[in-house]
């Protein structure tokens, strides 16, 4: 009671006599109490959403866990069965009396019937768009009925696909959902169906901030120029204010008079003394916490907060002597790009949580990562993950979610594929993690490299209309929606921008290099095919033994049992991965699969050893490396650094060395020392190259005083290395590398010349 009264005085010594009034936009979740029902299926499940169909009969005991055992092919029917999810609610009392109340959809994967109190209210046909609808005039006090309908997906996919002339090359073409549900050389073919983002009702008066984000126009110590797009939904037209302040400052604050309806504004802010956010290991992350206040007068309508962090951030692709420079300028500094690409963390996307993405991309951030690629055929990552990576420095290249196939070009798609892409460019843009827009992955380079012409038989004028369809959205639609609503950030058509066979790839733009996977090249090919930005490369490794063991539920194991092969989506893999182990480690004889798959991943750590090490010293030729890739959808072979649950390969731990601020190599050529610097300071110190036997016995040494300016990446000849080496078995010999300066140990390494096996 005491602590009641006490409340009560202090509530009133702040706000004195003041009314406090009821905010002018509410919400109800209406994510509580659905049922799931299985059409002709005797299934009726009680469960909550955000949730997928497959989740629940997990959780409710009908299906085995989906990622376990050999159970894929008996789960595929889910997909294409329908589904049905009903909701019976009362409505909250303050929402009755808004005038306008909206319901909201923040995710339906994928073709969805809505109806509310038997009212049919859309069709959904796009997972990747929210879908909202006023719904004031369908709405009753008590008991109102939700029906959300899911259709078969696979035959409605199929009926659309058949449709289309010409052909398409997959028929996940059609459908705005995720591409990997289909099926990859990394996932099996689980296409989800639910509702798999939170649902709710929205009621408001007068006006609403439906969107505010702030973006970086230029920025430097002094001072920053920033952008408030602002997205206002108003019944009349009017003047209205808006304040928009970071803690107790207040940086801008306007009147402007609008019309009734939906509105985008922007509103330049400009702020003295910034403090810039920077990539890890370049700087600091400071976020600023931003608020802005909508007024009618002195009411407040509605008000949004959000972090956001200060840095500008530059695409360069500029020719230059070899072909063009590509690299990125943050706040103004060259970045060498060190990182992966990001699939979706789960098969069940909503089984994708905020603790496993920290403790994801934390590994990644320990590993030296400043950049990750969202690869175009999974799905836009939550706003956890963007949080994620905006505290801890980890720039995001972020692919729209279109991969591997041409698409449709009707405009009911292309209208579709516009709003989806408005819709994630507005959620996207306050962070600062987020880099560039990308148009999506190895789609030109599937058009002009993969034979889809000939092998699909289309027409002259069919090639035509497929290829001014690709144009329109890759090069008109996306850049356009970029330009429109964010207006700073990059868009770069495609990834890679030239197929791996074509020799501009390595001097221009980005290139998947598969010369080595797809092509079985040995690993050593990776030294000659060194581009301006390798955005893909990579090699597989099963994942850690007690990941098997999981998976395996006491079946015995062994490369080819039912259970490895089952987790094995590539039809080369198995082999390829025993190829490269008997090709680097031609005297092991592993004592059993435990060690075989630690072979496993020492090769592929090798592999990438070459690979990284070539694209570092290549310095300012290249500028970034991102292997494939840093994580799995579920426990499976394939080209990970860390495996589904999350163990890290032998590969991600060695990149704590390959992707140190400073690396110290061999030159395989010449038996130079490179020394390769991202620091953003220059070097003064001494290099200690030792050549040590096997057994740790040192047989040459020598010292070089190195100096070096920030950012650069610099050869140094040793006296008498090259002499000892040339003379030496190098299958023998470890070259020891030091780097100190004064004190302090800057940077070191052992350098083998060959698969080491340990
Ligand atoms: C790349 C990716 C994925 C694929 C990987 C391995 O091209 O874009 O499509 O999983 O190759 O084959």
């Amino acid at each position: 009671m005491k602590k009641i009264y006490l409340i009560c005085l202090l509530l009133f010594a702040l706000f004195g006599c003041q009314t406090i009034e009821k905010p002018n936009v509410l919400e109800q979740s209406l994510n509580q109490g659905w049922t799931l029902t299985g059409d002709t299926l005797s299934i009726n499940m009680h469960i909550d959403v955000p949730s997928v169909v497959q989740q629940s009969l997990y959780e409710n005991g009908i299906i085995p866990h989906p990622y376990l055992g050999t159970v894929e092919n008996d789960l595929l029917w889910i997909s294409d069965h329908p589904w049905d999810y009903t909701l019976h609610f009362d409505l909250d009392k303050e929402l009755l009396v808004k005038e306008n109340v909206e319901l909201v959809f923040e995710g339906l994967d994928t073709y969805t019937e809505v109806k509310l109190n038997g009212e049919k209210l859309f069709f959904a046909d796009n997972q990747f768009r929210e879908w909202k609808v006023d719904v004031k005039s369908f709405l009753r006090d008590k008991d109102n009925l939700l029906e959300v309908h899911f259709a078969r997906y696979d035959s409605t996919q199929l009926a659309l696909y058949e449709q289309h002339q010409p052909r398409l090359p997959e028929k996940y073409a059609v459908s705005r959902k995720a591409p990997y549900q289909h099926g990859w050389d990394w996932a099996p073919k689980y296409k989800n169906v639910g509702i798999w983002k939170p649902v709710k009702l929205v009621g408001w008066d007068k006006a609403r901030l439906k969107n505010a984000y702030i973006v970086t126009q230029t920025a430097d110590t002094e001072k920053a120029e920033l952008m408030l797009h602002l997205d206002v939904e108003n019944e009349t037209d009017g003047t209205f204010e808006f304040v928009v302040s970071t803690g107790s400052t207040t940086l801008a604050s306007r009147s402007l008079s609008l019309l009734k309806g939906r509105q985008h504004s922007v509103i330049p802010i400009t702020i003295d003394n910034p403090q810039l956010w920077w990539p890890n290991e370049m700087g600091e992350q400071p976020l600023y916490d931003f608020e802005v206040v909508l007024k009618k007068g002195q009411q407040v309508l509605d008000t949004k907060q959000f972090k956001s962090g200060i840095r500008t951030f530059e695409m360069v692709d500029e020719p230059d002597s070899i072909g063009r420079a590509f690299y990125f300028k943050v706040n103004g500094v060259p970045m060498y790009a060190k990182g992966a690409n990001y699939v979706p963390e789960e098969m069940i996307e909503t089984w994708i949580n905020a603790d496993n993405t920290l403790a994801l991309l934390r590994e990644a951030k320990d590993a030296h990562f400043n950049m990750l690629r969202v690869w175009g055929g999974g799905i836009y990552p939550s706003n956890d993950f963007f949080n994620i990576c905006d505290s801890l420095g980890i720039l995001i290249w972020q692919d729209f979610m279109y991969a591997g196939t041409m698409y449709p070009y009707d405009e009911a798609f292309l209208e579709n594929a516009r709003i989806e892409a408005e819709e994630q460019v507005k959620r996207l843009a306050s962070h600062p993690s987020l880099a560039l827009w990308c148009g999506g992955n190895e789609i030109s380079e599937g058009y002009y490299n993969w034979g889809w012409q000939q092998s699909l038989g289309w027409t002259e004028e069919e090639d035509k209309a497929i290829k001014a369809g690709y144009d329109r959205l890759f090069e008109g639609i996306l850049p356009q929606t970029v330009t429109e609503f964010d207006g700073t950030r990059p868009y770069w058509p495609s990834s890679p921008s030239k197929g791996w066979g074509r020799p501009e790839s390595l001097t221009e733009g980005d290139v998947h290099y598969w010369g080595v996977w797809w092509g079985e090249q040995p690993y050593e090919m990776y030294r000659e095919k060194v581009g301006r930005f390798n955005s893909e490369y990579g090699y597989q490794s099963y994942p850690d033994y007690s990941t098997l063991q999981k998976i395996a539920q006491g079946e015995p194991l062994s490369p080819n049992a039912e259970v490895i092969t089952a987790h094995q989506k590539h039809p080369r893999g198995t082999r390829q991965i025993d190829d490269f182990i008997q090709r680097y480690y031609p005297n092991v004889q592993p004592k059993d699969f435990e060690e075989y798959v630690h072979l496993s991943q020492l090769s592929q750590a090798y592999g990438m050893e070459v690979a990284i090490e070539a694209h570092r010293t290549a310095k300012p030729y290249n500028m970034g490396t991102l292997y494939w890739q840093l994580n799995d959808a579920w426990p499976v072979t394939s080209w990970s650094s860390i495996d589904y649950y999350g163990n890290p390969k032998v590969l991600h731990g060695q990149l704590k060395e390959l992707y140190a601020p400073v690396l110290l190599s061999v030159d395989w050529k010449d038996y130079g020392i490179f020394v390769t610097s991202d620091l953003l300071r220059d070097i003064d110190g001494i290099l200690t190259v030792a050549v040590h036997d096997l057994n740790g016995g040192q047989l040459f040494e020598q010292k070089v005083q190195v100096r070096m300016s920030a950012n650069e990446n610099k050869k140094y000849a040793v006296e008498g290395l090259a002499e000892y080496l040339r003379n030496a078995d190098l299958e023998k010999v470890c070259v020891k590398l030091k780097l100190i300066e004064g004190e302090t140990l800057t940077a070191e390494r052992n350098c083998y010349f060959f698969a080491f096996y340990e």
